[in-house]
């Protein structure tokens, strides 16, 4: 599959690189779970929604009313215990995930000046994890980078949390023993004002290429920015399926490549002539 168009994937790919070769370029990437859920082939961080794999299909030990009750801020307040179970596969103080060929692909965008932006759904921090600026990054769900107390709203000291995660005790406030819960937006929660702030001024005309990966563009408001990208610029689509506004409203220009994204983007880079500065980062981790 290379488009929705009759373009074949060699030349959807052949553009893609093309505009990457253009130092003058400037690039967008709109990401999600599954940059993470694999790393060479091999699974990494479970997605959400991958039948079989994802974290919803695997939460029925859990006996919550719908799996999405782990990530609601109501249920939490009454019962942390199956989030912090998740924890357990997840959290980066108990799990240490190296990013992926993905991540690094998109570091690479960055050495080469083209990168204005990363808007990630993930909270796994791994685009952190690259060594990427925290400024080219949006954590549009948050991540467990911080904690904070859901009653006085207080940080937490790193150190405190990490203690209790690690004797698995339910995590508790310094201050007035509140339930203590990481910086991740659960549903019900506001998104932070700086992924609203910066969708506003970095979807504009001269944007040369946006680049959605790994997410199935089911969760809002962060599904909406497919919709929002500019005519003038390529959007394209490296995930296993259709998604979102590439299925609903989908564009003759559009570019979908339904592969995993770290061989999309070992192809890419083969094609840019990027391939070994792309090695070289992920050997050095
Ligand atoms: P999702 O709804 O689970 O969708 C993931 C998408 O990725 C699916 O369409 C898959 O087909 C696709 N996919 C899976 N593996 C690959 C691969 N190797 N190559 C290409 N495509 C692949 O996840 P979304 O991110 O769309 O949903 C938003 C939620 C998921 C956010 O709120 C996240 O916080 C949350 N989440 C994050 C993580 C993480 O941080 N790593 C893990 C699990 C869930």
């Amino acid at each position: 599959m290379g488009s929705n168009q009759s373009v074949s994937r060699e030349d959807s790919m052949e553009k893609i690189a093309n505009i990457l070769k253009d130092p003058k370029s400037k690039v967008l990437f709109f990401v999600g779970a599954g940059i993470s859920a694999t790393s060479d082939g091999e699974p990494l961080i479970p997605d959400f929604r991958s039948p079989g794999t994802g974290l919803f299909y695997n939460l029925a030990k859990l006996d919550l009313p719908t799996p999405e009750s782990v990530f609601d801020i109501d249920f939490f307040s009454e019962n942390p215990q199956p989030f912090y179970s998740l924890c357990k596969d997840l959290h980066p103080t108990l799990v240490k995930f190296p990013p992926t060929r993905f991540h690094y692909f998109m570091k690479l965008t960055n050495d080469h000046n083209q990168l204005i932006r990363i808007f990630s759904q993930n909270i796994d921090t791994l685009e952190r994890a690259t060594g990427l600026d925290s400024d080219k990054i949006i954590e549009a769900h948050g991540s467990f980078a911080e904690e904070f107390c859901i009653e006085c709203d207080e940080k937490a000291q790193k150190e405190h949390f990490e203690k209790q995660l690690l004797a698995d005790e339910i995590p508790k406030c310094e201050h007035c023993e509140g339930i203590l819960k990481p910086g991740i937006v659960f549903y019900g929660e506001q998104l932070p004002d700086r992924f609203h702030e910066c969708s506003d001024t970095d979807l504009t005309d001269d944007v040369d290429l946006c680049i959605f990966a790994g997410t199935s563009l089911n969760v809002y408001p962060f599904a909406g920015l497919a919709s929002d990208v500019s005519d003038n610029t390529l959007r394209v689509l490296i995930n296993r399926e259709r998604a979102g506004d590439f299925m609903y409203n989908p564009r003759k220009s559009d570019i979908l490549l339904l592969e995993d994204c770290d061989k999309i983007v070992d192809e890419i880079a083969e094609l840019c002539g990027w391939k070994d500065e792309l090695d070289k980062l992920v050997d050095q981790h």
